[in-house]
């Protein structure tokens, strides 16, 4: 049984039910062949009707936290038909190669967990790109640097991603040796969802094992050759953390497209500030005179590297970003071409009558 407040429910999503038989469901984890959902009677294997899984593509998929509604709740062993994926609050995706455009990583999610090793996998403009991310999915991001056990200058490290990461909170832990985790738990209030991002081997499934005091999911060594996660986690999956709260744990990414320059800005506030006060409005801060933001390189106040990364960020997302408009519209020109076949069709065959 589970109560659909500590579930996450709440008036944003009822009022989207579209009857009062609707009963309201949350993906708590995919598979192949579907999804496991939650609702107030307990747990099913649930499916798409089928109306719903055509032409469904990218984000529009439903994935690991959103709320659906099912058209009735299925005797055990049986599975249920998601009739309707109710609007999102908040989410993560990353961009996705080809068509799909982007990835529904985590739906409905209050907080973000950026997961970073302090070992060799700590690398700061990997957890910006992460940022970037969180800022554009609505929820509130919070870099844990784990493995805290592993690394000589904790508090050099906290101070660099805090510089890196203005109004992030950052916190330390060791999820081997237990350490940190209180200030992780003290987020993770009845009705709060979570998810946990990052590179795979950086201890998103062990940081989870250890709050929730069990081992729940499974773990791997990194490989001994290059210090890189074997991929352990597979797939998403939602967790019930004991004093509430809800946990997603996520497989580590190989890496983490931008689609889109949403969020950025949220990650680099003074660049975009002195944009402000360039001279062109459309400053690409490389050689045009009266560049605000390269005056405060050559005085010192923002870093060139930093500056450069930046660039690069906003360089690519718009690249992405052109690529799916492009998709987009070409997509919409053969739909439009199709339907005005048909209806030349139409037209010819009712004239030549
Ligand atoms: N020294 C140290 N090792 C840790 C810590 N946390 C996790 N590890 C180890 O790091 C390795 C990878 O941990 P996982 O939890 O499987 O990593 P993951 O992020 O879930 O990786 P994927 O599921 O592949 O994305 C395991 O051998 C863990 O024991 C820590 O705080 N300190
Ligand atoms: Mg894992
Ligand atoms: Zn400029």
């Amino acid at each position: 049984m589970h109560e659909l407040h500590a579930l996450g429910f709440g008036p944003y999503f009822h009022e989207q039910l579209p009857d009062e038989e609707a009963i309201p469901a949350r993906i708590a984890g995919e598979h192949k062949q579907g999804y496991i959902v939650w609702h107030s009677a307990g747990e099913s294997f649930a499916r798409l009707a089928g109306r719903l899984s055509r032409g469904l593509e990218g984000e529009a998929y439903p994935g690991v936290g959103d709320w659906v509604t099912l058209k009735a709740i299925p005797e055990p062993g049986y599975t249920a038909v998601v009739d309707r994926v109710l609007t999102r609050r908040t989410v993560f995706t990353r961009g996705a190669a080809g068509a799909q455009g982007r990835q529904v990583i985590a739906a409905n999610i209050d907080i973000v967990f950026i997961v970073t090793g302090l070992d060799a996998n700590y690398n700061v403009r990997r957890i910006q790109r992460y940022l970037a991310r969180v800022g554009a999915s609505g929820a509130r991001p919070v870099v844990i640097l784990n493995k805290a056990d592993a690394c000589d200058d904790v508090g050099g490290r906290i101070a660099e991603v805090e510089l890196a990461a203005p109004g992030a909170t950052v916190i330390a832990t060791s999820a081997k040796l237990e350490r940190g985790l209180e200030r992780v738990a003290d987020q993770l209030r009845s009705g709060v969802t979570a998810a946990f991002v990052g590179s795979s081997g950086a201890g998103k499934s062990t940081l989870i094992n250890a709050l929730l005091g069990e081992e729940k999911l499974r773990t791997a060594e990194i490989r001994a050759d290059d210090g890189r996660g074997r991929h352990t986690t597979t797939r998403r999956e939602m967790l019930v953390f004991p004093s509430g709260g809800l946990l997603i744990d996520t497989p580590g990414m190989r890496e983490l497209a931008l689609p889109d320059e949403e969020g950025i800005d949220s990650v680099f506030p003074r660049i975009e500030e002195l944009s402000l006060r360039c001279r062109f409005g459309d400053c690409t801060h490389q050689s045009e005179p009266g560049c605000a933001v390269r005056q405060a390189v050559q005085s010192g106040e923002l870093p060139a590297d930093g500056v450069e990364h930046y660039l690069l960020l906003r360089a690519e997302a718009r690249a992405n970003e052109l690529r799916l408009d492009e998709r987009a519209r070409r997509r919409s020109e053969r739909t439009i071409g199709r339907q005005r076949a048909k209806d030349m069709h139409i037209i010819n065959r009712v004239k030549g009558r």
